[in-house]
């Protein structure tokens, strides 16, 4: 068993059972067995069942946000909108196996076609500061596509994927089509990789367990795909709208706590525009309200566990802290808003992703300074350019090493968009209209009319 505990209160709120190799054997053996018959269900029964579970994901919207404010300390704000990615996900892959359409491509002698066959078992190993909108990306496509899924929450968060796995049953998955395995990283999430039945891992987390997965997966020729970390740089040229630029750094930072891997963690400033923006910068992040997410005027809630914080923790000792906002004193996982002015980027701090409410602030002399110093890293997921000049734009953006970047605003994720990361940020991209093929073969036969 295994205890759930809320990071705002360290309260367990639950008892999960871990599953041992055993149960992780038995559960992709019922999904090889589910695949067959799943495979073959018409492409229009498919999407019905899929409609109806995003349906029931949108009545339980309310249910299943609540469910993240307790298990992972999400604000109300951002747990709504997580619950309802899931059922946007679910919505536009619904109309994937209709449309997984291939080719004809003409040859003399006969006739050629290629096919999207799917692959089978897919294995998803999801983290915990995204736990619906990870496990989503990962499954709606892959079912859509024609595939049977297991699905290893972590450990931290695993309540709301238990959740959507009984949903998907009511809303007509047969059984083994979509299996939710709570279970430790070393033992189910390896067995993923491990288990010849599994035919692809999709894997968000860490760098260090993305290339364990990557080694390990070699031995069978596995697909996977990795969604790994970020350092995101906040690129602010002095021609920027600077008081928007200011305003918007700290949500684009300290969202979720920092723990997100599109984190803007880097903020780099034109030299001439140095001073006024961190003056703007300071009130900003003073404001941020830092509150027990149960308070729906909260704005940052807790980190995720003790062991998160102490990690934080020590990034922040080493380092010249410029101002910081607030944080409740406790019981729970809190550390306030935090900024450091840097003018080291041999600096941890500003080379390693601290996954929490930290960001470092550095001066910049010219463009080309810039795209230097934000390229300047093995990681390159996300980012903002802000500038009021076009051609800058454009040049800017076309040359950062990263695979989700925004002008003149922080998005990183629209689902009907690709996502992913250049570098070591990962490998594949998730969302976007090419999500489903990547859970197929394709396979090219040509029919002799001879
Ligand atoms: O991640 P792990 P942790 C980064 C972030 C964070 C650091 C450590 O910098 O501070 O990673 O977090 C499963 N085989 N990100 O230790 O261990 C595990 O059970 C197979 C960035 O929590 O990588 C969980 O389900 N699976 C990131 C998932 O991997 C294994 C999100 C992630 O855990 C495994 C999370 C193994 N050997 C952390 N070991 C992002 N890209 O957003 C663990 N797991």
């Amino acid at each position: 068993m295994y205890s759930v505990v809320n990071p705002a209160t360290e309260e367990v709120v639950a008892e999960v059972e871990m599953a041992d190799l055993a149960a992780t054997d038995a559960a992709i053996e019922r999904a090889a067995a589910a695949f067959p018959a799943w495979r073959d269900v018409a492409p229009g029964e498919k999407a019905r069942i899929l409609r109806r579970f995003a349906a029931l994901v949108d009545e339980h919207v309310d249910e299943l946000a609540a469910l993240e404010v307790r298990n992972a300390g999400h604000t109300w704000g951002n747990a709504t909108w997580e619950a309802g990615n899931v059922r946007d996900v679910l919505n536009y892959y619904s109309a994937a196996p209709e449309r997984l359409t291939g080719h004809q491509i003409p040859v003399a002698g006969g006739i050629d076609v290629t096919f999207h066959e799917p692959l089978g078992v897919v294995g998803i190993i999801v983290p915990w500061n995204f736990p619906m909108p990870i496990a989503g990306w990962g499954f709606a496509p892959a079912l859509a596509a024609g595939n049977t899924v297991v699905l290893k929450p972590a450990e931290l968060t695993p309540l709301t994927a238990i959740r959507l796995g009984e949903l998907g049953r009511e809303a007509g998955l047969p059984e083994g089509v979509l299996t939710i395995i709570p279970g430790r990283g070393p033992v189910v999430g390896e067995r993923f990789v491990t288990h010849p039945a599994v035919r692809k891992v999709c894997f968000t987390g860490s760098t260090k367990v993305g290339q364990q997965i990557m080694r390990g997966a070699a031995d069978q020729v596995k697909r996977v795909t990795l969604e790994l970390g970020g350092k995101s740089a906040n690129i602010v040229f002095a021609d920027s709208d600077l008081a928007r630029a200011a305003a918007s750094a700290p949500s684009a930072v300290f969202d979720n706590a920092g723990q997100d891997c599109c984190a803007r963690s880097r903020i780099l400033v034109e030299r001439s525009a140095y001073d006024e923006f961190v003056s703007l910068l300071e009130p900003a992040v003073k404001a941020v309200r830092v509150l027990d997410p149960t308070d729906r005027s909260s704005e940052m809630g807790p980190l995720i566990s003790a062991r998160q914080l102490s990690t934080v923790r020590g990034y922040v000792d080493e380092a010249e802290v410029a101002f910081t906002g607030s944080a409740p004193d406790g019981p729970g996982y809190w550390c306030p808003p935090t900024v450091v002015l840097s003018d080291d980027p041999g600096e941890r701090i500003w080379r390693e992703e601290v996954f929490g409410p930290v960001v470092a602030v550095m001066p910049f002399d010219d463009e080309a300074h810039a795209v230097e110093l934000a390229n300047d890293s093995d990681l390159g997921l996300s980012g903002s350019i802000f500038t009021r000049d076009l051609g800058r734009a454009l040049r800017v953006s076309r040359a950062v090493e990263a695979g989700a970047l925004s002008v003149n605003s922080h998005s990183s994720v629209r689902y009907w968009t690709p996502f992913g990361g250049f570098k070591q940020s990962g490998l594949g991209r998730e969302l976007g209209p090419d999500a489903p093929q990547s859970f197929t073969d394709v396979k090219n036969v040509f029919f002799s009319h001879d």
